[in-house]
């Protein structure tokens, strides 16, 4: 936890000095440290950004700032009104920096808050089609960002191939001695590596394009209003190119589980259908005039591959003992390895259903 004064000075480098300015802790991410700060007339979102995994901030700032200029100004084309509370808004430094690093070498950013917004863990079917339709709109949106390709925040992301090579290496060093526990585990791993490595050869044989993709769709990167309508999505550390499966597998993998991501009672955790069939319907609204047959023929597929995509990163970073995601405690990231392992099964169990679903969305 960061001291208050510190919080304060780093606040002043972005705004006005001001007596009363309060400082709470915000969110529930598991990579950056974020705050709401209040003054008496604004709102703010101040954020650490942890520099370990987003090795070149500047770049990713640089990035959001585009993302960010470019949806306002389709807002604005499009005659909205209230453009502050439908995309993120970054406050540069006094210096006019996007960023601010301190004496400790951490990185700050300050954002507006969108006030009268929530967003939700667990969510409905009507909730569901609303998202849908926000994260196939972001992708629309974003096609014709145009100028030099957006940069890419954390390298091969969402790249499965890379995914596996990072586990098995993590299996090979054994460096938390944590793997006898694990063996039947990286079994079921390996058993489906080849079918979860598809995506990249079907790029490699041209058959599947990259977009510019959101990459971390999570039900709780969605903020509705009072009256539960999108006002728009937030979390753009990772807006890249890449597959539209993983933005719809993401949102799926979250939104669509009946449990917790970190569930410890197994017997919560499966997937939605209404859930799934509601977002397919929303995001198919708008994406299915750009998207390809094989980009639509493989959402489904999506689903299981993002969710495949969590269990190897938990379950490396559980056998790597706990570099990367912050965990609450020491078992956590293998509680959540088996909670993202049982929603695969899920989905494994309702592939042939969940592909139906999809074929019907496109249809209509
Ligand atoms: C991380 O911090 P948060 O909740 O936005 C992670 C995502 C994972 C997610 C798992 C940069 O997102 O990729 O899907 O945890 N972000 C990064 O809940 O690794
Ligand atoms: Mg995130």
């Amino acid at each position: 936890m960061n001291d208050m004064k510190k919080l304060l000075d780093i606040v002043f480098q972005f705004i006005d000095k001001d007596d009363n300015v309060k400082i709470e802790p915000l969110g529930k991410g598991h990579i950056n440290d974020s705050y709401r700060v209040g003054t008496d007339k604004k709102e703010f979102v101040l954020q650490r950004i942890n520099h370990n995994i987003f090795k070149n901030v500047h770049e990713l700032q640089n990035n959001i700032y585009r993302v960010t200029s470019h949806i306002r100004a389709k807002l604005i084309d499009k005659g909205i009104t209230d453009v502050e509370r439908r995309v993120i808004t970054l406050i540069p430094t006094h210096e006019g920096a996007l960023y601010f690093k301190d004496n400790n070498g951490d990185y700050w950013r300050l954002m507006k808050f969108i006030k009268d917004s929530k967003s939700y863990e667990e969510i409905n079917t009507d909730l569901a089609y609303r998202a849908g339709m926000a994260f196939g709109e972001f992708q629309k949106t974003l096609e014709d960002i145009g100028g030099e390709p957006l940069f890419e925040t954390i390298p091969n992301f969402h790249n499965m191939e890379n995914r596996l090579e990072a586990f098995r290496e993590s299996v090979k060093a054994n460096k938390a001695r944590r793997l006898d526990e694990v063996a039947d585990l990286v079994k079921e791993i390996e058993d489906r590596a080849e079918e979860m490595c598809k995506a990249e050869r079907m790029h490699r044989e041209g058959k599947l394009p990259k977009r510019i993709n959101h990459c971390d769709t999570k039900v709780n990167n969605v903020l509705f209003d009072n009256d539960d309508q999108v006002i728009c999505v937030v979390d753009l550390d990772t807006v890249m190119p890449g597959f539209v499966l993983s933005d719809f597998g993401d949102f799926i993998r979250t939104g669509a589980n009946t449990g917790a991501e970190d569930d410890k009672n197994l017997d919560n955790v499966s997937v939605n259908l209404d859930i799934f069939e509601a977002y397919a319907k929303g995001y198919l609204k708008h994406a299915a005039s750009f998207l390809t047959d094989t980009e639509i023929e493989n959402l489904a597929f999506g689903a299981k591959l993002l969710t495949y995509m969590q269990t190897v990163r938990f379950f490396t970073d559980y056998i790597n003992g706990d570099t990367y995601y912050k965990i609450a405690y020491p078992e956590h990231n293998l509680v959540r390895t088996k909670a993202q392992f049982k929603l695969l099964q899920s989905l494994e169990e309702n592939y042939e259903k969940m592909q139906q679903i999809v074929k019907d969305a496109s249809r209509k």
